[in-house]
């Protein structure tokens, strides 16, 4: 049977800041834990992210420096890459909509694209009033505006999208708009663009969502957020056309031979989503198979796209993309045929992570407020795996959540070193000390012991099931409770007395110790695979350890073991923010 196959996307980061730990709680933590996992059942999986370079975000950002968007975003392109890597974030290919060795593909994919839509007469063009700023003599696109939500009557609301409750904006439905380039009244003038006909789509759409409430498997039925936002806002507000293009310079031009055309680039959101299937086809030239390949993953049923990406991108993924991929299809199926793009199979949405500093209150995270904890400097002090696991033990994924220092280094030096590390420790060290660091025998097995043996594949098969349904922080529970349970055995079977009056019993218990410790490392290993390499040398398992049908593979008497290292470290807070 062939394997199942997946291309997994995390949404792709803007160029224009650096990364902090609510990013990587949003979107790239919880994609790398389901790659790595995938992989383990045997999945073929192809892992794509990248920089988002096209924003009119970056633009503002570059004027904003004084310096080229060009160099703006190649300089956070590679900081953003240097901070995945360093968090073991493993992407196939880290590309950028805008970046040398990319630019080219990316925008011929995303032309194509624009294209076929126009070919399906999907695409209405029309005469249109934007805000224009005289002073800079420039449209004010999207992110160029500010004012109040007409909907949520918040003042944080942009031309795009309001912050404050999430929902997409037209810039002329905005109360008091302000240009944020110069911070004058902008005035309206006439423009002309393209609009995708996502009336048109909706009926359509709106069944396609309908299917995924019951979806069963990989995934299965979608977040109750995701749902809202799309089917929810759709059913009860309807879906307006919306223009694709934008009267700016910077991005992909616009490929029609038309003088209204001129000047004008496709709308970032368009040709974003489009960076996840050009650089799928980056990755398969680079792989030698030639670009073409890319429809393997992107247009054949046989493969399923998940997206992971952050709560304030649901509308772009659920409703947006998917109309723009059914916009390009000859055939009325709702997914998409062979060689037709396929729909997501799940868009993975997760809640923001808020910050909570000791004697502070609990807030956004905010650059301005600078409470933001910077990937870059994290990583100066500290391991991976601390923050992968505090990032999972408090995964957002049905409501926000809130971190807070004192609760990270608790989560740290109380449950995962106490559970988890002294489990390996304990172990290890009796191994050593009283058995020549050879797995003793598993003599005669008692109800106890079997017990324990038995709880492992338990362990292992509810830790795949919340892992195939995107459950990160159940599926962390589960790999804890067999740590637990694994010092509950431990502590039962008393090999530490036992050693002097039964050593036979002693053996016995520090087998199926061991035996525990070897599931352990298979399961933990999507979640924190620094610290599950370190286990793996420690027992000395064989090349194919992070197989998921081989976590209760038992380890026979006599294996040699490796040399016990220290798995968790003790943190200190005062390491991290020097108080
Ligand atoms: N650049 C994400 C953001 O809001 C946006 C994602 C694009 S994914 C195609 O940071
Ligand atoms: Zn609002």
């Amino acid at each position: 049977m062939a394997p199942r196959r997946f291309l997994i996307t995390a949404a792709l980061p803007y160029s224009n800041g650096r990364l902090h730990v609510g990013h990587i709680a949003g979107a790239y933590l919880p994609s790398d834990t389901y790659v790595r996992y995938l992989r383990a059942t045997g999945a073929d999986v192809r892992f794509i992210c990248g920089s988002d370079d096209n924003g009119v975000a970056a633009v503002k950002t570059a004027r904003e420096q004084k310096r080229s968007v060009e160099e703006l975003t190649a300089h956070y392109n590679q900081s953003q890459a240097r901070d995945f890597a360093g968090l073991n974030i493993e992407f196939d290919i880290f590309g950028g909509t805008h970046q040398p060795g990319y630019v080219k593909m990316h925008e011929k994919f995303s032309q194509d694209f624009f294209l076929a839509i126009e070919s399906k007469k999907l695409f209405t063009k029309r005469k249109t009033k934007q805000l224009y700023d005289t002073k800079v003599e420039q449209f004010l696109p999207d992110r160029f505006v500010k004012g109040t939500c007409p909907h949520c009557a918040s003042d944080n609301a942009f031309g795009d999208q309001c912050e404050g409750c999430g929902r997409a904006i037209d810039q002329l439905s905005l109360i008091n708009p302000i240009s944020v380039m110069t911070d004058s009244t902008p005035e309206l003038r006439e423009t002309v663009h393209w609009y995708l006909r996502l009336d048109e789509l909706q009926p359509r759409l709106a069944e396609w969502l309908a299917g995924k409430k019951d979806q069963q498997s990989c995934g299965a039925a979608w977040r109750a957020t995701v749902l809202n936002q799309s089917l929810g806002r759709m059913e009860a507000e309807g879906l307006p056309e919306r223009a694709m293009t934008r009267d700016l310079t910077w991005g992909v031009p616009v490929p029609l031979d038309d003088p209204d055309a001129e000047g004008k680039s496709l709308y970032v959101w368009f040709d974003a989503p489009i960076g996840y299937v050009s650089f799928t086809g980056a990755l398969c030239e680079q792989k030698g198979e030639g670009v073409d390949a890319f429809a393997h993953w992107w247009k054949d049923p046989e493969c399923k796209v998940v997206h992971f990406i952050g709560e304030d991108n649901i509308v772009f993924h659920a409703i947006t993309w998917p109309a723009m991929m059914l916009a390009t299809h000859d055939s009325d199926s709702l997914q998409g045929v062979k060689g037709e793009y396929q729909l997501p199979h799940n868009v993975v949405a997760n809640a923001f992570v808020n910050m909570k500093f000791p004697g502070k209150d609990e807030e956004k995270i905010s650059k301005s407020r600078g409470n933001a904890i910077w990937i870059e400097e994290y990583l100066q002090t500290f391991d991976p795996d601390p923050l992968r696991y505090y990032l999972t033990a408090i995964a957002p994924e049905n409501a926000r959540t809130m971190f807070e220092l004192d609760d990270f280094i608790g989560r740290n030096n109380g449950e995962f070193l106490n559970a988890f590390g002294n489990f390996f420790n304990r172990t290890m060290t009796f191994a050593h000390k009283y058995f020549d660091g050879k797995i003793p025998s598993p003599s005669a097995r008692d109800d106890t012991d079997s017990r324990q043996l038995e709880r492992r594949r338990e362990a292992a098969d509810k830790t795949g099931a919340e892992l195939e349904d995107c459950h990160f922080k159940a599926a962390l529970t589960e790999v804890m409770a067999l740590a637990r349970a694994g010092n509950g055995y431990f502590d039962l079977t008393k090999p530490f007395l036992t050693r002097k009056t039964d050593m036979e019993a002693c053996g016995r218990a520090i087998n199926v110790c061991f035996q525990t410790a070897r599931t352990l490392t298979t399961l933990i290993a999507p979640f924190l695979p620094t610290t599950a390499e370190k286990c793996a040398t420690m027992l000395n398992l064989p090349d194919d350890w992070k197989r998921w049908d081989k976590a209760v593979d038992e380890l026979g008497e006599g294996h040699v073991l490796g040399e016990p290292v220290i798995l968790v470290k003790k943190l200190d807070a005062k390491e991290l923010f020097g108080e």
